[in-house]
């Protein structure tokens, strides 16, 4: 075990201190974790009226990243992870929690080694029963025979399928989606998850900060990847919880740019938006920093008005107020500050600040980058924030060179074109200046009795700070 505090130091003395060491430790299964898989489990069982849940692992196939990962839910009511297993959950008092065995095949046995026993799982996870792969499809299949309706994720397609062939019923109502009962606990972060969290934004912070001082002109965009990647690795992440995102020049006004493979040039902008996955859970940061080092008038400018609107809007997350208020004071702070650099010109015409804001500013953040909250759907009583809520605020400020053109095509239906016309002629002088611009800043936000703790906090974001580091 290494016990080394990461320290980066630059020329001009400065030191960042990041509180993470390469140590992974803090991944196993305490007495505590395994409570609270099983707490969990009891608080579902409490509001399951009939029925039963059914979870699989997913198989070795299915990763769509690095690496494999166990389905949400799975994880996160049994702690369990081996890939292509199974899950029951009911209230049938002798087999309240079933697991199943991995499928056997002397091809599994060669090439990815075998897996526990099934005393093993007994001994650690505490099911009731632990059945080969076999006898549980048994089981189920006896289940399936009965009416009762089988809770599972509806967004794992290949269970779904699976299931309703077995039924051979076409009642769709049969199955009805887990996150019905699961999505409202999985908003609350309980300590042990907060813990993975913080260690996620750590290390991804420190991937930031290497990267920052990496950064230099005439280098690839995946050079800086490979520097924040590695550094996931090295400390005990083993992959990006999302595809990372180095987006330089033209490419930072790219929301979801993920090619990673332009040459950086002195001017550019760089923005990175990255996130390490720890134990299951992962970390969504942006920075936006300068490629040489220094940004230029234009870009301190657009950079400074997203920096106030991100401030502004984290002093706004705070228990019994809504995500909403925070997203509403970035977009006052930023449309106040468009329209006094010429480019909009009426603060409550929110299709202007539309046309350069672009997307959300803020979602909740867990096992999924995206996390289960309230996205407007019906999923969730309540939006108001709770303490123990992690969500991100990131909001953006974006120059595409053909922006200008593109508004008929983005508000065409909404907006009068002569008003359109008239908006570009108006703003285009002074658009023209800051065209490959794009500027993100996100952090990770966990909402406390208090306010909020921000726990991406290791990250630099203010000027001063990123150009210090990149001296
Ligand atoms: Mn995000």
């Amino acid at each position: 075990m290494l016990s080394i505090v990461s320290g980066c130091q630059n020329p001009a003395g400065r030191t960042w201190i990041i509180p993470v060491t390469i140590d992974t430790s803090d991944l196993s299964y305490t007495p505590d974790l395994l409570k609270s898989f099983e707490t969990r489990r009891i608080q579902l069982l409490d509001s399951l009226q009939e029925g039963y849940v059914l979870l699989h692992a997913t198989d070795q196939e299915s990763y769509n990243r690095h690496g494999y990962r166990p389905n949400n839910y799975f994880y996160y009511l049994t702690g369990y992870d081996a890939p292509d297993t199974y899950a029951l959950l009911s209230n049938d008092t002798d087999h309240a929690f079933i697991l199943s065995m991995p499928p056997e095949s002397i091809r599994s046995l060669i090439y990815t080694g075998g897996s526990l026993h099934a005393s093993e799982i007994t001994d650690l996870f505490g099911p009731d029963t632990v059945l080969s792969y076999v006898s549980f499809w048994h089981f189920v299949d006896s289940l399936l025979q009965t009416d009762l309706p089988v809770y599972l994720d509806r967004s794992d397609r290949d269970l779904f399928n699976n299931l309703k062939q077995r039924a051979g019923v076409i009642a769709e109502e049969r199955f009805r989606d887990i996150a019905l009962l699961v999505d409202q606990m999985r908003l609350l972060k309980g300590p042990l998850e907060v813990e993975r969290l913080q260690k996620a934004c750590d290390i991804t912070s420190l991937a930031l900060v290497k990267a920052m001082k990496a950064c230099a002109p005439g280098m690839f965009e995946f050079e800086i990847e490979s520097v924040i990647e590695g550094t996931f690795l090295q400390y005990g992440s083993p992959m990006p919880g999302f595809p990372s995102i180095t987006g330089s020049g033209p490419n930072s006004t790219i929301l979801h740019y993920e090619s990673n493979n332009r040459i950086m040039e002195a001017g550019d902008l760089l923005l990175m938006d990255i996130g390490a996955e720890y134990g299951y859970y992962t970390a969504d940061i942006s920075r936006t920093i300068p490629v040489n080092g220094r940004f230029s008038q234009e870009q301190r400018i657009i950079y400074q008005l997203v920096l106030d609107a991100q401030k502004a809007a984290i002093e706004r997350l705070r228990p019994g107020n809504m995500p909403e208020e925070g997203h509403m004071a970035a977009r006052d702070v930023i449309a106040e500050g468009l329209y006094q650099l010429g480019l909009i010109t009426d603060t409550m015409a929110d299709w202007q600040v539309q046309f350069y804001m672009l997307h959300r500013f803020s979602h909740y953040l867990g096992l999924d980058v995206h996390d289960v909250g309230n996205y407007g759907g019906a999923r969730i009583e309540s939006s108001i924030l709770e303490p123990g809520m992690v969500l991100t605020i990131e909001p953006g400020l974006y120059f595409r060179e053909e922006g200008l053109d593109q508004l008929p095509a983005i508000f065409g239906n909404r907006v009068d074109s002569t008003e359109l016309v008239n908006f570009a002629r108006t703003v285009g002088p002074v658009y023209a200046r800051y065209i490959n611009t794009g500027v993100r800043i996100e952090d990770d936000i966990l909402i406390t009795r208090d306010g909020n703790i921000i726990l991406s906090r290791y990250a630099p974001k203010e000027i001063a700070d990123i150009e210090q580091l990149m001296r």
